[in-house]
């Protein structure tokens, strides 16, 4: 390591005096003005984990659905997975050390990792559509280099696709190959073979609208959408020609705000969709003919994938055990129907896609998706292998169904939840069972629910335990969440200090919106009452 190249390098991606940023749930993230010398780092980063794990490693530049003016950057690992936990520390530190410490910081790493500093090392890197992202590749690119090392760089890509192209370039381009042709041919193969069989010939399921969030999603569709046009024609909007990325729009604005983004034009009963800014979140939507606004968020799609998932295996006669993980913020309505309806094992882990990725890990089949939209499917080795021989022997009915299966496999992302592999899974779906939106969306009721923040002086003085559902410190508060949870009915309520934010966030549902909201509101009191809640207190109009 020629460490001091590697300081030389950093004067021109100097540190902010003072400055302190953490690694959070999906990495660095800030306002851009201050994160250059963060993207230098994880360039190095980078190195050093590809050499520690003699694999490829990502480096993906976006701030997903965080505003334009914002960026940030996360680390992908050889399986296309989140950075492990203990590197997530280093980067911590990596960032934060001081120009004079940043060899000492370089080196510990190194040592306490064991990296063995001869080994080549690779790193590919993806960047999303904000006006800072090209100058941040870039620097992470001169991090990797002053360090020796080879890379690739992308260029524009989802998200997604960066796990993609990381997932193949480590299995010997045997999950796909590394290009974005390959995904798309990958991912439309499947969903032409998948729709093929639908027999009812309905107009109905043959398009639908994507609105974009004016992010990478749209170039990336747009590139992508005569691949598989004999299946679903694709109308795009807020496609990044003239709006502001995320800016009134996309998958975040239409699940917290549940209400249609701005410039998408719905007709009654009319089927879409919002991608998030860098395309690994999606929510589905619909007006009825009274105008009233449904969304269906990431809890029923799990349900509808799940189900499906489910009747393909009891017509090829497979028991393998699926699973369906969630975290607290699943409406009770989707457990419930999960646990009794289909009878589907339930788990729940903390936010935060890579804890999801991990549980999902466990089953032969595991489905996980956040209520925001951000989710797949994983199937075990075992059973991808199982599927593939099942669909070659197989005859008739159970035949078709494991050829089903083996093409659905294909057609989810494996590394990363994936707006555009979720979509076409979907439209597979609705159309092989003949579901209109409104039957998919009518499997069950949600439970009318409320999201508040309350600002706090510091965030960690709330501490949790069970997935988040329950408080540990400050004492006293979830005595007081729980005597307020049994004043309603169908109630359940919880806090959680962000992980992307500075603030406390309050979760309640109940049997009407009125109770959700009002309950909303008495836990945020009591938030701010025991964790130090600084400025306004909470007022009920907070809920509106
Ligand atoms: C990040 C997470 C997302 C989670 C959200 C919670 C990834 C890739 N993304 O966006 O899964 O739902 O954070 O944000 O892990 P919060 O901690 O501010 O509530
Ligand atoms: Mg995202």
């Amino acid at each position: 390591m020629d460490l001091d190249a590697v300081t030389k390098h950093s004067t021109l991606h100097a540190k902010p005096n003072g400055l302190i940023l953490q690694y959070g749930t999906a990495g660095f993230r800030a306002n851009a003005e201050h994160l250059d010398h963060i993207m230098y780092r994880m360039g190095l980063l980078a190195v050093l984990r590809s050499k520690q794990t003699k694999s490829t490693i990502g480096v993906m530049v976006t701030a997903s659905h965080n505003p334009e003016e914002d960026n940030g950057v996360k680390l992908i690992d050889p399986l296309g997975e989140m950075l492990a936990p203990s590197w997530e520390e280093h980067a911590t530190c990596l960032a934060n050390a001081e120009e004079q410490d940043l060899q000492r910081v370089l080196v510990g790493i190194s040592e306490s990792e064991a990296v063995d500093l001869q080994q080549d090392a690779f790193v590919v890197i993806g960047r999303d559509t904000r006006p800072s992202s090209e100058k941040f590749s870039q620097s992470v690119i001169d991090g990797v280099t002053v360090l020796g090392s080879q890379f690739h760089d992308y260029g524009l890509l989802t998200t997604p696709q960066l796990h993609y192209m990381v997932y193949c370039r480590n299995t010997s381009g045997q999950y796909g190959k590394a290009t974005t042709e390959g995904y798309y041919q990958k991912l439309s193969k499947a969903f032409v073979a998948l729709t093929k069989q639908v027999s009812c010939s309905g107009d109905e399921y043959r398009s639908l609208k994507v609105d974009c969030a004016n992010g990478i999603g749209a170039l990336k569709l747009k590139e992508m959408q005569h691949y598989f046009s004999q299946g679903l024609s694709v109308q795009l909007y807020n496609d990044g020609t003239k709006g502001k990325l995320n800016h009134l729009c996309g998958a975040d604005f239409v699940k917290s705000h549940q209400k249609p983004p701005e410039g998408m034009e719905m007709k009654p009963n009319e089927r879409c969709c919002s991608f998030d800014g860098d395309a690994d979140r999606i929510v589905y939507y619909y007006r009825n003919e009274d105008g009233q606004f449904h969304l269906i968020d990431g809890d029923k799609i799990a349900t509808l994938i799940s189900s499906f998932l489910k009747e393909l295996l009891l017509e090829i006669g497979e028991n393998l055990n699926i699973g369906v993980v969630q975290t607290a913020y699943a409406n009770g309505s989707s457990t419930r129907y999960l646990e009794e309806v289909m009878k589907v094992p339930v788990y729940c882990t903390k936010t935060g896609v890579k804890h999801l990725h991990h549980k999902a890990q466990e089953f032969d089949i595991g489905v996980y998706f956040e209520a925001n939209g951000h989710g797949t499917a994983l199937f075990s080795k075992a059973v991808e292998m199982k599927i593939k021989q099942l669909a070659k022997e197989l005859e008739g009915d159970k035949g078709k169904a494991a050829k089903m299966l083996e093409n659905v496999i294909d057609l989810f992302n494996q590394a990363a939840g994936d707006a555009i592999s979720d979509m076409l899974v979907i439209e597979a779906i609705l159309a092989l069972k003949g579901l209109t939106v409104q039957q998919w969306d009518a499997l069950y009721m949600d439970l009318p629910n409320r999201q508040l923040k309350v600002k706090v002086a510091d965030r960690r003085v709330i501490s949790t335990t069970d997935a988040e559902r329950q408080v540990v410190t400050p004492p006293g508060l979830q005595e007081m969440i729980s005597d307020l949870v049994k004043k309603y009915k169908l109630s359940r309520a919880f806090v959680r200090p962000s992980g992307t934010e500075d603030v406390i966030r309050v979760y309640a549902e109940a049997d009407s919106q009125e109770n959700a909201d009002s309950l909303a509101h008495e836990v945020s009191l009591a938030v701010f009452q025991l964790a130090g809640g600084i400025g306004e207190r909470p007022t009920p109009s907070f809920c509106g």
